[in-house]
């Protein structure tokens, strides 16, 4: 069922590379393997960038909920706005201290569409075509936005504008740059990085960078 079309040992070497060698200064506000990036923000992108603006960008949550609903960018917009200021890390170990993404709160979006109980799990899915898997339980509580807005200007192009799923108290692969939907299931299904060795929650605190993390 679950694809590995590659080797969890390249997933390994790949995401490594480049990184060696850093100085891995200790600080408790770090998770295990992480450094900090400081003003650095890099770029990680499977895709092309795609030429997307608000008027082209819609937001879809359907699946396991009682009235599926898409948003255009104006309504989206619309909704009570909510702030995240804190911390982002990404499996490839940098780590980003104390951004600010403003946006929507992805509990205002799930409050219109009602999910079913049976509702355990979501897949992300962004306008290019990236996937990425979810337990429900991590998209609510005030701990997942619908993002478009970084350090009070609009989100930039390559790091997912006009609009990014963000969940930062997960890796940053599970934030969906380009956010498309978020389709609601009653399993685990596995998303891009996820069929490709990645870990299926990605908990940052208790390093679950691959399957069997
Ligand atoms: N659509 C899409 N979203 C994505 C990715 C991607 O390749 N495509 N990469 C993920 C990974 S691995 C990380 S670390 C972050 C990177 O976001 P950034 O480029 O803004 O730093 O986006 C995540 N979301
Ligand atoms: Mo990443």
């Amino acid at each position: 069922m679950r694809k590995q079309s590659l080797p969890s040992r390249w997933a390994r070497m790949n995401v490594t590379r480049g990184f060696a060698g850093r100085p891995r200064v200790h600080n408790p506000g770090l998770p295990p393997g992480q450094y900090d990036a400081g003003d650095d923000w890099p770029v990680l992108s499977a895709e092309v960038t795609p030429d997307l603006t608000p008027a082209d960008w819609a937001f879809r949550i359907d699946g396991l909920v009682a009235e599926p609903r898409t948003w255009d960018w104006d309504g989206a917009r619309a909704l009570p706005g909510s702030v995240y200021e804190g911390d982002i890390h990404c499996v490839t170990s940098w780590s980003k201290f104390g951004v600010r993404f403003g946006g929507v709160s992805l509990d205002a979006f799930l409050e219109v569409v009602r999910p079913e109980a049976s509702a355990t799990h979501a897949v992300a899915y962004s306008h290019t075509g990236y996937t990425t898997n979810l337990p429900l339980g991590d998209l609510t509580g005030g701990r997942a936005w619908i993002a478009w807005e970084y350090d009070g200007k609009p989100l930039a192009a390559e790091h997912g504008g006009p609009a990014r799923l963000l969940v930062p108290h997960l890796y940053f692969w599970k934030s969906a740059k380009w956010i498309a939907g978020i389709h609601l299931l009653d399993h685990d299904e596995p998303g891009f990085w996820e069929q490709n060795g990645y870990h299926s929650r990605g908990n940052p605190w208790e390093e679950q960078r691959y399957s069997g993390d």
